[in-house]
């Protein structure tokens, strides 16, 4: 989760993002993209659960640098939505500790095949409704962490007229969710993971593989107008 200080003492969550390794996660560019030239005012935050409580695990982060998709909206609206997010080094700072509640997700090998069969599990603190007002002035995300199950949906039925037509999903873009409408991701969702439990060839046991990230749709749960996810596995970018 990325979370943007907006005054001293007073912070707000703002998107969330995607463990990858000790000091670097994935989010989505347009998440921070309007900020890029003073990327100081983030804060990277892991292991939260309530936003108002001290979790556990919760451990804050200044950031270093954000490498942004070189080609970020280049073509379609938002195309490559993805940026690497670096943790500064400080001191002894081994970056982020992982343990029950905070860690990395597994990357997916590159020739990963989203079949439109597969569920992907989505979380973050988004609303729960796009149309919903506003539960508290300057924020109206949820407090506590939440998660859905969504399907995968077949490009070329993704691409029809009734759903976003043939221009707007690009090759590094796929949908999921149902399109009689549903569980949804929603703003302030943006930059957080769907993952899909996989057996991996090089594991034993299924592990949470990254499989997209949280990008955009119209509205949310509408009917015909499932959540866009960036293809993770679709993409060139580097640590
Ligand atoms: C948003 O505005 C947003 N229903 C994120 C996800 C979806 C729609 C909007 C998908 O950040």
């Amino acid at each position: 989760m990325v979370t943007d200080v907006a005054k001293i003492c007073r912070t707000f969550h703002h998107c969330g993002a995607v463990i990858i390794s000790p000091f670097h996660l994935l989010t989505t560019a347009h998440c921070l993209w309007d900020y890029r030239d003073t990327t100081g005012i983030y804060y990277v935050r892991v292991g939260d659960n309530v936003i108002e409580v001290l979790d556990d695990e919760e451990q804050d982060f200044d950031i270093e640098k954000i490498d942004f998709h070189e080609e970020f909206g280049v073509g379609p609206y938002l195309n490559n939505d993805i940026a690497v997010v670096h943790i500064k080094r400080t001191g002894v700072s081994g970056g982020i500790r992982f343990g029950n509640k905070v860690g990395p997700a597994c990357l997916p090998p590159r020739d990963l095949f989203l079949s439109p069969a597969i569920n992907l599990t989505v979380s973050g603190w988004g609303k729960n409704g796009y149309d919903q007002p506003q539960r508290q002035k300057g924020t109206n995300f949820v407090s506590k962490l939440n998660m859905a199950v969504v399907p995968v949906i077949q490009r070329a039925t993704c691409k029809e007229e009734k759903v976003y037509g043939p221009e707007k999903i690009s090759l590094g873009m796929f949908c999921a969710g149902l399109l009689e409408g549903g569980p949804d991701t929603c703003q302030g969702d943006s930059g957080g993971p769907a993952v899909a439990f996989l057996r991996l060839a090089k594991f034993h046991e299924t592990r949470a593989t990254l499989v997209g990230l949280t990008s955009w749709g119209y509205g949310c749960g509408r009917e015909n107008k499932p959540g866009v996810y960036t293809q993770v596995s679709a993409i060139k970018w580097t640590l």
